[in-house]
């Protein structure tokens, strides 16, 4: 195993090894999962029902037997900012429980390679912008996230540990705000984007004369395209061996008014846009700064107005699993 305590680069190869994807019903599990097929790679999954990823003994009995070379741990708890500040123990607690298991266990099972996903609300509610790696625990955390984001920080935090005391090469990666195939299309607890295409798509359905969107709409955010995070996730993979995390982004934002326009153009609504002040606006900005995954040889690759049009046809080919509760799905 890689004991580097630095940030080293390296080439590991994943053809011909076998990749658990832990959470791979999720926006994110499945975009791995898509392009490590792409790849011809061997890929292993867990079922919700036969594994239960916050039990630790079911997860350890699992990864004993599986021995898979390689984990990605892309399952959590996740939501939008009302959920995340409605539901502070199940964030807090299931997000805990779901990465020490798989971390402890994929430790104790032998795995050469492991990373771990977080997101960009680990930083503080105030930080530089955009957000350098080492902006992470320098200030107070944004409220309505703050129970996710400790999780997440413990999640690296654990990753380092496992580096430090044993030489595990295991890293981290905290992509921006995701949208793509596979998102939870629900109008309260979902994140902005998927909420936002449902909310406006179904007032143009019913001729409705206005759509009411959250907070002032003037917070900033960066958008990922989730396909582009996979292939994020396979270069990291394949090409990093450090102790810090890494911050993947596409370097731009844009004000959530920039983007309810935009929604409401792509989904054709003709009516007006209402802000509910009432509704929390969460973190003013939160821009990362990419500059150390360029370094090492990855960009974005896809626009914010494809990625919308291809987030909303598969909405729109998809409309049971727009209102369905996900399973462990990271975000
Ligand atoms: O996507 P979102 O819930 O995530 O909200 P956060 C982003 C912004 O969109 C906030 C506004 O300023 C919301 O007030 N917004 C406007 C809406 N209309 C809506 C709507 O209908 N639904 C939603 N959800 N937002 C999350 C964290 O924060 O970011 C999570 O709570 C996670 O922990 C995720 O880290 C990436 O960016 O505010």
């Amino acid at each position: 195993m890689n004991a580097d305590l630095t940030n080293a680069s390296l080439t590991y190869r994943l053809a011909g090894k076998r990749v658990y994807v832990a959470g791979h019903r999720g926006m994110v599990g499945s975009a791995v999962v898509r392009r490590l097929q792409r790849d011809g790679v061997e890929v292993m999954t867990s079922s919700r029902d036969k594994v239960d990823l916050r039990d630790s003994a079911a997860v350890g009995a699992f990864l004993k037997s599986a021995k898979p070379d390689v984990v990605v741990v892309a399952a959590a708890k996740v939501g939008g900012i009302l959920a995340n500040d409605t539901y502070p123990a199940d964030f807090l607690y299931e997000n805990l429980m779901i990465e020490a298991n798989l971390i402890h266990g994929s430790f104790v099972s032998g795995a050469e390679k492991l990373l771990f996903l977080g997101s960009s609300c680990i930083y503080p509610k105030v930080s530089p912008q955009p957000i350098p790696e080492d902006a992470l625990l320098t200030g107070p955390l944004e409220p309505t996230n703050e129970w996710y984001a400790i999780a997440k920080i413990a999640g690296i935090k654990l990753c380092q540990a496992y580096r430090k005391q044993h030489g595990a090469d295991f890293i981290s990666a905290m992509p921006s705000n995701l949208y793509g195939p596979n998102d939870y299309f629900d109008p309260e607890k979902s994140h902005v984007i998927p909420a936002l295409l449902r909310r406006f798509h179904e007032a143009e359905q019913r001729g409705d004369r206005e759509v009411v969107c959250w907070g002032t709409g003037t917070p900033r955010r960066e958008f990922l395209y989730v396909d582009d995070l996979a292939d994020a996730c396979v270069f990291l993979l394949e090409n990093y061996s450090g102790y810090d995390h890494i911050n993947v982004g596409t370097g731009s934002d844009i004000t959530i008014a920039e983007l309810s326009e935009t929604v409401k153009r792509v989904t054709g609504f003709s009516g007006a846009i209402r802000w509910d002040h009432s509704k929390p606006d969460g973190t003013m900005l939160k821009r990362m700064d990419t500059a150390r995954l360029a370094s090492l040889g990855w960009k974005s690759s896809t626009s914010f107005e494809d990625g919308l049009a291809k987030a909303y046809r598969w909405y729109l080919e998809n409309p049971v699993r727009g209102g369905e509760v996900p399973a462990a799905a990271q975000h």
